[in-house]
């Protein structure tokens, strides 16, 4: 028998006696398992704020200032293949109103910019190339809008409704849309440089707007707004709790707090699954004076979002030629190959599970190595099929006739999709996993490293 399967076989067994797995609390939908399963994918901001130095446009920053001379979509997609993303949400629209695609609600886009004498077209070329090699598509389209002087009444919630209907008839699908959160404030709407703010929660017919989305494509995941089907993680640092779970409250305030964003609500009665986002330099767009984050930065986010059951959006800011930038691509295709070579042999595939305690009470399992063998990381997915379920857990290791527990900083708390634990490297005769907390019978399958 196949050591995963016989690793779930156990410990449904040791829990559950002759009961098959009941539900318990929600479960994820398909497409919300789909999307997980997708794990790391990229982000793109790019617009105005590229050609002008800044991170928020005030929307009256000239259009003629777009203007990429090298601009190659192909050429970001296969850079974000080669650090092993699995799709792409591009900034169709940020706060300063400006669209990377020739739409007709506005002048304030690409139209009237040099780039391609005004034919071209950003979000139709990125959504081209995704086709041409086999990433996803996703959008960004902010809600606040800096530069449109209906910005607060319901003639620019009527354009916004109608920007989305543009995208959706010529560029879907799309694996994910974002709703962005950042909501009114100050901007130049028209020429009245004023302040203006909203009530996000009603403003914006968020159900409307998700449904013109899921009339032509039900399988889009939602960030942002009222209808959200994912969840913010509450900071942009790339850092999810290390206790996370994927279920919540669809409650507007809810969605607001950063402190349970983090950590889910363990009784929460909505799968909501955690995105962790974050730019691989310190801004969103791209400026000149910043630098990609170190290996070692990227890699503690890799483990602090995938590794602790978020997916991870990862930024990179196009340059004003149109390019990802040499530096950011050398950085990332590092820290993809160092993931590959750190995951690429599953040191438990051989153990042959000889060992199952009861005495304990607690569902466990034991690996026996058949040579005393080091390792520094595990691996835990529990089936999410059955909904998330584990509550707490150990890990302990077997070395000359005593059971010693692993040396981390990491709580060991939830697993969900994914949980990886990394640990001082321990030479071990056995590896032992015991859940010690559950809210049933939990379906876990380990690797370790
Ligand atoms: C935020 C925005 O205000 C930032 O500019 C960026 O787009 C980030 C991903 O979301 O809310």
């Amino acid at each position: 028998m196949k050591k995963t399967t016989l690793f779930i076989a156990i410990l449904f067994l040791l829990a559950s006696c002759s009961q098959p797995p009941q539900t318990l609390g929600p479960i994820p939908s398909q497409q919300q398992l789909e999307w997980q399963q997708m794990e790391t994918y990229a982000f793109i901001h790019f617009g105005l704020n590229t050609f002008n130095d800044m991170e928020w446009g005030y929307g009256d920053t000239p259009p003629e200032t777009f203007n990429p001379t090298n601009l190659d979509c192909e050429q970001w997609v296969l850079t974000l293949k080669a650090c092993g993303m699995k799709g792409v949400i591009l900034t169709a629209k940020h706060h300063d109103g400006f669209c990377l695609w020739p739409t007709e609600t506005t002048d304030y886009s690409i139209k009237n910019s040099p780039y391609k004498d005004g034919k071209g077209d950003v979000v139709g070329e990125l959504c081209q190339a995704c086709r041409k090699h086999g990433l996803k598509f996703g959008l960004y389209l902010s809600p606040w809008d800096r530069h449109q002087a209906s910005y607060g009444s319901d003639e620019y919630v009527a354009l916004y409704h109608r920007q989305i209907q543009e995208l959706v008839d010529h560029y879907g699908p799309f694996f994910e849309f974002w709703f962005d959160g950042a909501n009114g404030g100050n901007g130049w709407y028209g020429g009245a440089n004023e302040t203006r703010s909203i009530k996000a929660e009603q403003y914006y017919h968020y159900e409307e707007a998700r449904d013109r989305i899921w009339d032509q494509y039900p399988n889009t995941m939602i960030f942002g707004g009222t209808v959200p089907t994912l969840r913010w993680i509450g900071n942009e640092e790339g850092r999810a709790n290390s206790t996370c779970w994927s279920t919540y409250t669809l409650d507007f305030d809810d969605l607001n707090n950063t402190r349970l964003l983090a950590t889910g609500i363990a009784d929460g009665d909505t799968w909501l699954p955690a995105e962790v986002d974050v730019s691989i330099r310190p801004g969103w767009f791209y400026h000149e004076n910043e630098q990609p984050k170190s290996l070692e930065q990227l890699l503690d986010i890799y483990y602090h979002s995938v590794g602790r059951n978020a997916n991870l959006l990862l930024n990179f800011p196009v340059d004003p030629n149109g390019r990802i930038s040499a530096a950011d691509s050398t950085r990332a295709v590092e820290w993809y190959q160092t993931l590959q070579k750190t995951f690429a042999d599953d040191l438990l595939k051989d153990c042959r599970i000889a060992t199952s305690d009861t005495r304990s009470n607690h569902q466990e399992i034991i690996y026996p190595f058949e040579k005393p063998t080091t390792l520094s990381l595990l691996t835990l997915q529990e089936d999410l099929t059955q909904g998330q379920r584990v509550e707490r857990f150990s890990i302990n290791y077997y070395r000359n006739g005593k059971w010693l527990p692993i040396v981390t900083d990491e709580e060991m708390t939830t697993i969900g999709y994914k949980r990886i634990i990394r640990f001082k490297p321990a030479e071990m005769e056995r590896l032992r996993i015991r859940i010690i907390r559950s809210k049933g019978p939990a379906a876990v399958i380990a690797s370790g490293a």
